[in-house]
């Protein structure tokens, strides 16, 4: 397979060069039964559907993202690259990106992948200078426009890749040297402004190096306040463009560094609010980073939705034996199926969508592999919405947190909440009356056995 891409003329590679598969996998259905011309079917991504009024691809609105997929070549810290894909190593470099964008197009194609992500690092050379790496850019974004309008794949967002290069060792925004701001600045104006014209529906800041090592070295009071300055030049930005995506924050306590200033969703909350940012910048949450954070992916989502700041997914797992971010594809049906309901309760992911930021093993070396990772995490997570709606429907947990709570909704539960009470008054009530709370059962062993129902 490798060969025959190899030998194709580098624009116009055939469809099927690269993936040994002929057609996109279709919706078979629950019973589909692999063939060896069809080993693969969707059997819950059924992509017309309507989920809770949507169609099941517009409630999910899967990317697939480049970096992991298409630039990752497959090391880990003790092994070189295992891919060897054709477009890694020796080569013109601008012809392996054409080449990288003809596979990939081919694998959003051939899993019907509404959505793409990409770094600007990941799909044009870095060149000697800014302004030589953005033309590189600018020769990628034009393929991108035509595959584009080609395929109907659509951008769901771009980033700047603000970490890879040495001279974004001690962070990018939160760098001791001011050039080393002013570039990533450059940068970012660079692929917020491709990402407009590619219409993507969001622009994401990964936090990359935005940490420190040790303290001994760092003035944690300025870099805070740099990274401040850097966001709202961003939003001010996307505003003097007409940029109407969401620009997002992907929170993630350590790694690289030992301390990420994005920690979590509570601190990135606070952080846009002591920085003005609260209504102009969203979440990019992430569940392994969740779990890095100490917490489920799901307490991210609901407390994202609660502040109204949940913008996007990147859709992977974590190793429950691993302390690092491992980046896997989903495969676990309960953890996605709650998910998918944190998700809904929220009100859905509007304008985001569920992007695969997930790698292969380095073992799985095979061009397919690729289409059997997304394909089945697409499907898994559709199965995962399906057992969601369930849920939604069906209602009885929601009608049991209702009831808890139904307290709050009493004269005495309103007033409380809007003011009308004083720790005095509040006093005075609970002697008069000789209030004595009644302790009720939370049910939670209940309430997981009628959870575990539903998958
Ligand atoms: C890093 C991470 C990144 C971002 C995009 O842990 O998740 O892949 O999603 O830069
Ligand atoms: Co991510």
């Amino acid at each position: 397979m490798m060969q025959t891409l190899d030998a194709a003329p580098v624009a116009t590679a055939p469809h099927t060069a690269y993936f040994s598969l002929r057609q996109p996998v279709a919706f078979r259905g629950e019973g589909f039964q692999p063939t060896p011309d069809e080993p693969l079917a969707y059997r819950y991504y059924d992509k017309n559907r309507l989920v809770l009024g949507k169609r099941m691809e517009d409630q999910l609105r899967f990317a697939t993202c480049y970096w992991h997929s298409f630039g990752w070549g497959g090391t880990d810290p003790f092994g070189e690259p295992s891919f060897q894909r054709p477009w890694h190593g020796a080569g013109d470099p601008m012809a392996q990106a054409l080449r990288k964008a003809d596979a990939a197009f081919d694998l959003f194609r051939l899993i019907d992948s509404p959505f793409f992500t990409f770094h600007d690092r990941d799909v044009a050379p870095e060149g000697a200078t800014l302004r030589e790496s953005n033309e590189h850019l600018r020769r990628i974004e034009a393929v991108f426009e035509r595959k584009m309008d080609e395929t109907g794949v659509r951008l769901l967002w771009g980033t700047a890749n603000l970490f890879s290069n040495r001279r974004y060792m001690a962070g990018a925004a939160t760098n001791p040297d001011p050039d080393v701001f002013a570039y990533a600045a450059a940068q970012v104006k660079n692929v917020l402004e491709m990402t407009h014209r590619l219409k993507g529906h969001n622009y994401v800041l990964w936090g990359g190096r935005e940490g420190y090592e040790t303290l001994l070295n760092t003035d944690l009071k300025r870099e805070l306040a740099q990274l401040g300055r850097f966001l709202n030049l961003v939003v001010e930005h996307k505003h003097r463009i007409g940029f109407t995506g969401q620009i997002l924050i992907e929170p993630k306590p350590a790694e690289p560094t030992k301390h990420q200033y994005d920690y979590d969703v509570g601190t990135v909350y606070g952080f846009l609010k002591a920085h003005g940012l609260e209504n102009e910048v969203k979440v990019n949450l992430e569940q392994n980073h969740a779990l890095l954070a100490g917490h489920t992916f799901e307490h991210e989502i609901a407390l994202a939705g609660a502040l109204g700041i949940l913008g996007s997914l990147d859709m992977n797992r974590g190793d429950e034996m691993l302390g690092w971010d491992t980046d896997q594809f989903p495969n676990n049906l309960p953890q996605v199926a709650m998910t998918m309901y944190e998700v809904l309760k929220a009100g859905g992911i509007g304008q985001g969508g569920l992007n695969f930021d997930a790698k292969l093993r380095r073992q799985s070396i095979d061009p397919d592999d690729l289409v059997w990772a997304h394909a089945t995490a697409m499907d898994l997570c559709a199965r995962a919405l399906l057992v969601a709606e369930k849920m939604l429907q069906d209602g009885a947990l929601q009608r049991h947190v209702q009831a808890r709570y139904q307290g709050w909704d009493t004269e005495r539960g309103r007033a409380i909440l809007q003011g009308e009470r004083s720790l005095e008054a509040l006093a005075r009530e609970v002697e008069a009356d000789a209030i004595e709370p009644q302790p009720r059962s939370a049910q939670q062993e209940r309430l997981e056995h009628l959870a575990n129902s539903y998958f």
